[in-house]
């Protein structure tokens, strides 16, 4: 009875205490300072570190880590336009269009790749009209930007080809699958790809990448156990669970992030179904005092009692569909871990409270203020923007070097480390940003005229950003209307052309069957071939129309705009 009173205590306690108002005056206040700390690490990068993948914080150069494609100015690209620096994301743009190769001799982790460079490139492609980016005709449905990540992904597809469907973890961009490579994939280097993947399907209209990426979701889905877990580790050809730790945290987390994001930008209730399946497991075996600890995957037994800094990202998840007062009351957990530390160790052992031996770094992680940007926009709580003040000083305090910010190595003692890994410029202070910012038209819920929403298509004819935002796991984010609007537009084309091919055979009176193309939005849409007599068929899920943060948050369900 004891460990929960005093939970339920400390939880009254730290909101009570985090509970102070912040002024509108005091938000741009901080607003501000997020700012120069952005240009204080873009701008030593740009000067000591590129073409580098990643700036050196204290020797003050550069370093090639997950490729050799300029990382750091890839993922920082969307957060130019976030703090509204339109110009220099004009440059940016450009200068990566001229630089950056992806012909390189150079092997690179498959999911590393995806969620920055891919998911950067994209969201940078989808951001380039509010940017003032000359715009080909056609966007957003093309663009150089949109090729060049096109261009990226295509050097990936290599992975996929297994007997399994699920994705080796590192290809050589230029060679392909090594024939030494090991076969066996974490979790979420399986199952994190069909937010990008399935933008890039339906903005181009080829249907390669979504098809591979739900293929890798389908062979994963059918390797979970009996009471409904994964592991960690998987050989992606015998299908034998390597490492068998379940958990929500490192190896795993953004596979269920995925699952969600991706039924809510596709309007996907298969992917939400089998989210809540493992969610039902989760909760059942890895959640206590609302915490998640790790479990054996087929027997449910604890394996590893720990928290991990990765883990923290799961208030938010919660919070997009609509269970709070869960998210609430995990996230004043991990938020206790940051207080006693100023900042979130790799592990924390949840019965000694304490770090993990090995295990004490915090490298500028964003996890724990993306869930606070996503409980403050449900929740209106000021207790998540003292949590984004508490990080904004500690980041300061502890991480900041004449050259940029650094990695803590230990938090007992900030010791730090010479690494600025690229998620710091395009991940934690973007989160911390739009944290402060709750106008910001990322956010969605924009009317009619405020700038939140815009036109485009051939001839004007897509509404673009009015229904909110999906961040991929890297903060990077995509417009689910620019997918709806493109796949949209494919699919007309395509029906014309079989319209007008028919009427052009002689003797050909009946009209072709509409053609379905496989994974794209027009097989849920309506056709406009209809047979005589058949009655229209009103999508199921529709072009959404207002924020999805409100739509989950408030009613806590994904699919409520099928009318
Ligand atoms: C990022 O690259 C992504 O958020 C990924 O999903 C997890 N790790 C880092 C940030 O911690």
């Amino acid at each position: 009875m004891r460990a929960p009173v005093c939970a339920a205590l400390l939880v009254w306690v730290l909101s009570d205490a985090a509970a102070r108002q912040f002024s509108e005056e005091e938000m741009a206040a901080v607003r501000q300072r997020i700012k120069s700390m952005f240009y204080h690490a873009y701008n030593s990068y740009l000067d000591n570190a590129f073409p580098y993948d990643e700036l050196r914080p204290l020797t003050c150069d550069g370093q090639d880590t997950w490729g050799s494609f300029s990382l750091t100015l890839i993922d920082a690209l969307d957060t130019l336009l976030v703090l509204g620096n339109r110009t220099e994301f004009q440059r940016v743009a450009s200068l990566l269009q001229d630089t950056v190769d992806f012909d390189i001799d150079v092997n690179a982790s498959v999911f590393e790749t995806n969620i920055r460079v891919v998911g950067g490139l994209l969201s940078a492609h989808l951001l380039a009209k509010r940017a003032g980016m000359e715009l080909e005709p056609g966007w957003p449905c093309s663009g150089p930007l949109l090729r060049m990540a096109e261009d990226a992904a295509r050097k990936l597809l290599p992975a996929f080809e297994t007997p399994t469907g699920m994705p080796y973890g590192t290809v050589n961009l230029l060679r392909g699958v090594s024939p030494t490579e090991t076969p066996v994939t974490c979790t979420a280097g399986v199952g994190t790809f069909i937010l990008e993947f399935a933008t890039l399907s339906r903005l181009t209209g080829d249907p390669t990448f979504e098809n591979v990426a739900r293929r890798a979701l389908t062979a994963l889905w059918k390797t979970r156990s009996d009471i409904g877990l994964v592991g960690n580790h998987i050989d992606i050809v015998s299908k034998k669970w390597v490492a068998q730790d379940a958990g929500i945290g490192a190896g795993v987390d953004s596979y269920f992030e995925y699952l969600v994001k991706g039924a809510v930008m596709l309007q996907d209730e298969e992917l939400l179904s089998m989210f809540q399946a493992y969610d039902r497991a989760i909760q059942n075996y890895t959640r206590f005092d609302d915490w998640y600890l790790w479990v054996q995957m087929h027997k449910g037994t604890v394996s590893m009692p720990i928290f991990q800094s990765l883990e923290a990202f799961w208030p938010g998840l919660q919070s997009l569909l609509g269970n709070l007062d869960s998210a609430v009351r995990t996230f004043q957990n991990y938020y206790s871990v940051w207080r006693q530390f100023g900042g979130l160790p790799e592990f924390y052992s949840i019965p000694q409270g304490y770090t993990v031996d090995k295990r004490e770094g915090y490298p500028l992680r964003p996890e724990l203020i993306e869930s606070a940007m996503y409980l403050f926009r449900a929740t209106g709580d000021h207790t998540y923007l003292q949590l984004g003040l508490d990080a904004l000083e500690s980041i300061e305090k502890i991480t900041k070097t004449p050259c940029g910010y650094a990695s803590v190595k230990d938090l007992r003692d900030h010791q730090l480390d010479n690494r600025m890994e690229s998620f710091f410029l395009a991940e934690t202070i973007k989160y911390l940003y739009l944290l402060f910012d709750p106008a910001h038209f990322l956010h969605g819920g924009g009317t009619e005229g405020d700038g939140s929403w815009e036109e485009g298509g051939e001839s004007g004819e897509c509404v673009l950003g009015a229904g909110g935002f999906i961040f991929n796991t890297e903060a990077h984010p995509l417009d689910p209307a620019a997918l709806y609007c493109c796949g949209r537009h494919d699919q007309d084309r395509q029906e014309l052309q079989d319209i007008l091919l028919t009427l052009s055979q002689p003797g050909s009176q009946s009209k072709p069957p509409p053609k379905q193309t496989e994974g794209q939005p027009g097989s849920q849409s309506e056709s406009i071939a209809l047979k005589p007599g058949e009655k229209k068929t009103p999508p199921l899920l529709s072009c959404p129309v207002q924020p999805f943060s409100a739509r989950l948050s408030i009613l806590g369900q994904v699919f409520t705009d099928n009318t």
